[in-house]
């Protein structure tokens, strides 16, 4: 409050100006003030008491005095309101978070779908993902797409281990980032699908992990909602397969992988086969959702992606 401090440095020199002109027309009857001029130097200028109306100074004192109240009271409701909104500072910051995933991107700001960083809890460094900002409230976090045959996902273990792809496009986030991403907090999964004549559909698992790569990336899976059926609960439970990493229930030495073109966390083999071939040939090796297109057809696009449970919820409670 060094402004204040200046003000009432001035009230003071003029009052030490108004004690020099009352001394010298009243220094005959000076003795007899019970205002003592004199130390206001040295008391706050709060302290000064005007009781004694008899001398020409008065008014001024009076009106200096009234300035001085008003600044100070004016200086405690700053002080209160640069608590509040340290207070408020600090609360907007708890409702914000890191970037942990799209979610957290959303709430802080981030509206728009595109390529974003990420730094998931525990992650060595961040990293970049495609957020889905839109679809039903946003904050989703991709980790699959198909969208045009551009990229080739008949790959291998490492492969889908690291990711690969397009993040603007076709892609597989990777495993390792994907199970980073799950072992945060609670997901649920949300499948977007459209078939060749552009009807779409979609599947929400009401929760979604994946385990670490010691457990083959095994599917941990929720309850199923939507419209285009269930045809990942039957997965539910079982290690990824790839054509060079047999961990699914099929016996002897078939693998599903190889048998449909893909990699999956495959039975004995599956109901669905999102990254099969993107263009169909024959049975089961396309982009299969059975309960939606069977399976014999292959799907125009799909994308997998991820959120919080409870994401709009937390939406509306932070405001
Ligand atoms: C101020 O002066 C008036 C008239 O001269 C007098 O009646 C009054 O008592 C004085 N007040 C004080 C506080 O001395
Ligand atoms: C500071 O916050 C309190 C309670 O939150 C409120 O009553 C008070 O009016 C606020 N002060 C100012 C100067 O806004
Ligand atoms: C596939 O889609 C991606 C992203 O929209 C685009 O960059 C790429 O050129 C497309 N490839 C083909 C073969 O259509
Ligand atoms: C699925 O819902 C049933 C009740 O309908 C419940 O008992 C079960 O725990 C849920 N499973 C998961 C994984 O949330
Ligand atoms: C997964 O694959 C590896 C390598 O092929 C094999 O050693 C392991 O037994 C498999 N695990 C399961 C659960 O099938
Ligand atoms: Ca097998």
């Amino acid at each position: 409050m060094e402004l204040s401090f200046v003000f009432i440095l001035f009230c003071l020199i003029a009052a030490a100006q108004g004690i020099h002109d009352v001394q010298r027309r009243d220094a005959a009857s000076e003795s007899q003030r019970s205002v003592t001029l004199q130390d206001i130097p040295k008391n706050d200028l709060k302290d000064l008491k005007l009781d004694n109306e008899n001398f020409s100074g008065y008014d001024q004192l009076k009106q200096m005095k009234n300035i001085y109240d008003e600044l100070k009271s004016l200086e405690d409701r700053f002080d209160e309101l640069a608590a509040n909104y340290s207070k408020l500072q600090q609360k907007t910051k708890a409702c914000q978070a890191s970037d942990r995933d799209c979610a957290d991107l959303f709430k802080n700001g981030v509206k728009m779908d595109g390529v974003y960083n990420i730094t998931p809890d525990n992650s060595p460094s961040a990293f970049k993902v495609y957020c889905d900002m839109t679809t039903d409230g946003g904050g989703w976090t991709l980790f699959q797409k198909r969208v045009n045959g551009s990229e080739d996902f008949y790959l291998d273990w490492q492969s889908y281990k690291d990711g690969f792809g397009n993040l603007n496009g076709e892609h597989w986030l990777g495993n390792e980032r994907i199970y980073t991403i799950t072992k945060q907090r609670r997901y649920e999964l949300r499948v977007d699908m459209e078939d060749a004549d552009g009807n779409r559909r979609y599947a929400i698992y009401d929760n979604f992990a994946i385990a670490s790569e010691a457990q083959k990336y095994k599917l941990v899976l929720g309850n199923y909602s939507g419209n285009a059926g269930d045809s990942l609960g039957v997965h539910r439970g079982y290690a990824f397969t790839t054509k060079d990493r047999d961990n699914d229930s099929h016996g002897g030495n078939a693998n599903c992988a190889k048998l449909y073109k893909g990699a999956w966390w495959y039975y004995n083999c599956h109901l669905s086969n999102l990254n099969g071939l993107y263009h169909l040939t024959n049975y089961g090796n396309g982009v299969i959702w059975y309960t939606f297109k069977g399976h014999q057809r292959s799907l125009k696009t799909t994308e997998m992606k991820i959120r919080p449970v409870g994401f709009k919820c937390a939406l509306l409670c932070c405001g």
